[in-house]
């Protein structure tokens, strides 16, 4: 059983999102996602239009999420690859090289992020085109 975890807001769920939850889910047999939590947001300067409830049920209603936890804080990786037996870190190229420490642990992998796409532009094209 190979697990694997990724972090992030994924606020205004996209086809991007759900790209890198696919792929990150095929590299293994079980995905965690540890979803930032509200206060965590704004630790990053992000404010989700969805709550952290809210997305937390978005992303448990996809069958290639096996179960989502809190993301608190930038620290807990480490207690989180531990206390879950991870065996890949997935993050999208984004962060590439920023998470390179956690190879001690377990395969560090960076996935393409998805072009032309983002919670921010979804956001911005419906306060633009509100009819
Ligand atoms: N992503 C992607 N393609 C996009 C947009 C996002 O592949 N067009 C990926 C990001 O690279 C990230 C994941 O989707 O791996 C979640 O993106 P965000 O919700 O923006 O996450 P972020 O705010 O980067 O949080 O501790 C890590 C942080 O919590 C990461």
């Amino acid at each position: 059983m190979k697990r694997v975890i990724t972090y992030g807001t994924f606020d205004v769920l996209h086809y991007g999102h759900i790209n890198l939850l696919k792929r990150a889910k095929s590299l293994g047999d079980y995905l965690i996602v540890a979803l930032s939590t509200d206060e965590f947001n704004a630790l990053k300067s992000k404010k989700s239009y969805y709550t952290f409830e809210s997305r937390k049920k978005i992303l448990e209603s996809l069958r290639f999420v096996d179960l989502v936890i809190p993301e608190n804080n930038w620290e807990q990786k480490v207690s989180d690859i531990k206390e879950y037996k991870i065996d890949i870190f997935v993050m999208g190229d984004d962060w590439k090289g920023k998470f390179d420490f956690l190879n001690k642990y377990c395969e560090v992998i960076y996935l393409p992020r998805t072009p032309n796409v983002s919670s921010t532009q979804t956001k911005d094209y419906l306060n633009n085109n509100v009819i």
